[in-house]
């Protein structure tokens, strides 16, 4: 009886679409700074339009900067303002503490808090639903130049 039940659930299973399946699918992210360099490990990663994201940023416990990171999605094309406005921050005295490095925009899509070495943080979000390159960097001053990348998003 219960192997017939077995065979009944497998079927159930291997029944579903794969397709409605991929559709629902949380895109699980995971970026990692580097030990030595200003750099995420990914330049680029791929999700869907409107579809769940949960990224998770590592900032590995062995760096060798002992720098904090954190991460932040933005608007097509908006990078360089946002990294720029990031620079500007060493003049708030907030910048570093209350605000976790993140400046005050409306390009700003998505972000984390300032991540410091040996920990991670993970954020969820919706993917834009408008197809595009939508760039990612960290803003502790001086990091945007070279951490940052591309999240791409696809129909
Ligand atoms: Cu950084």
């Amino acid at each position: 009886m219960k192997q017939i039940a077995k065979s009944l659930l497998l079927a159930a299973l291997v029944a579903v679409p794969v397709a409605a399946v991929l559709a629902d699918e949380v895109a699980e992210v995971k970026l990692t700074a580097d030990k030595v360099q200003f750099i995420f490990d990914k330049k680029e990663f791929t999700v869907k339009a409107g579809q769940k994201v949960k990224l998770t940023l590592v900032n590995p416990e062995e760096s060798v900067t002992k720098q904090p990171h954190n991460i932040l999605i933005v608007k097509p094309g908006k990078k360089d303002a946002v990294g720029l406005l990031a620079n500007n921050g060493l003049t708030d005295p907030d910048f570093l503490t209350k605000k976790q490095c993140v400046p005050e925009s409306d390009d700003i899509l998505f972000h984390s808090k300032l991540i410091l070495p040996g920990a991670e943080e993970t954020i969820e979000f919706t993917a834009p639903s408008e197809p595009g390159d939508y760039p990612y960097l960290c803003t502790y001053p001086g990091h945007w130049a070279l951490m940052n990348g591309v999240m791409k998003v696809v129909k």
